[in-house]
């Protein structure tokens, strides 16, 4: 069981799924937070008795303003080296979680970033996602100006300072390509790590619409031109 490492999950209705993940994570790891976004369904009951910490939006503010919330709770916990996020639909894998910390603590890095396209191709991802997954990288490292495979992969190892200065003002799931822009724009240094994501029934019928990779290009879009 390590306590130098948090893991943020953020969760939005995910009731089924849910107890069971951060049962699994909180087997490995003393500091779990649980952001439950204002679910409609019985998420946060769920989540209370694994040992986790719980915290509520009394408004559902998106995954961004989750992780957000989430990782300036740990700021407050005493001896975290390192903080994790991690998704509460058990589409990530401990094991992944486990080696990136190993990772990130022999090469030093500020951040690892999950990737599922490091290694060999993600088994049972839809065509049509990673067609989108593609063109959705390839705009978002011309913008941010780094090189990596994956853009859009929620799980993350932030070392303390990283966590310390961290702030993520997109709400919504755009957050992912405004955590890179801090990451360039702040010259952290980072190492992507292979991690598999879990295609299951469910995380099907629930991910995100590809619609949104769309919007998300236009987010950013517009952020460059705000700037
Ligand atoms: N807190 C919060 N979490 C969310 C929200 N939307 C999705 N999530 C969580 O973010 C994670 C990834 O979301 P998901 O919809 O599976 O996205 P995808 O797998 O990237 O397509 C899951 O743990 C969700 O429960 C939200 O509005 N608020
Ligand atoms: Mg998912």
């Amino acid at each position: 069981m390590r306590s130098d490492v948090a893991v943020v999950i953020p969760v939005y209705n995910e009731q089924p799924v849910v107890r069971q993940v951060v049962e699994a994570v909180r087997s490995q790891y003393e500091h779990v937070v649980c952001v439950n976004d204002a679910s409609s369904d019985g998420s946060a009951a769920e989540i209370e008795g694994t040992g986790a910490y719980l915290l509520n939006h009394p408004i559902n503010m998106g995954q961004g303003a989750a992780l957000q919330t989430g990782i300036e709770f740990t700021r407050g916990l005493p001896g975290v080296r390192y903080v994790v996020t991690f998704d509460a639909d058990g589409q990530h894998r401990l094991d992944d979680v486990g080696r990136m910390l190993a990772v990130i603590e022999e090469q030093g890095t500020d951040v690892a970033l999950g990737s599922r396209f490091l290694e060999e191709s993600p088994v049972g991802m839809p065509r049509a996602k990673r067609l989108v997954m593609k063109l959705a990288l390839a705009f978002s490292n011309s913008v941010s100006g780094l090189k990596l495979t994956d853009t859009h992969n929620g799980l993350r190892v932030l070392s303390r300072r990283v966590a310390d200065e961290i702030q993520i003002t997109v709400p919504d799931m755009a957050h992912a390509s405004e955590i890179l822009e801090i990451i360039a724009a702040k010259g952290y240094t980072y190492v992507e790590v292979p991690v598999q994501i879990t295609y299951t029934d469910y995380s099907r019928s629930k991910g995100q619409p590809m619609i949104n990779a769309v919007n998300i290009a236009f987010d950013i879009l517009l952020r460059k031109v705000a700037r």
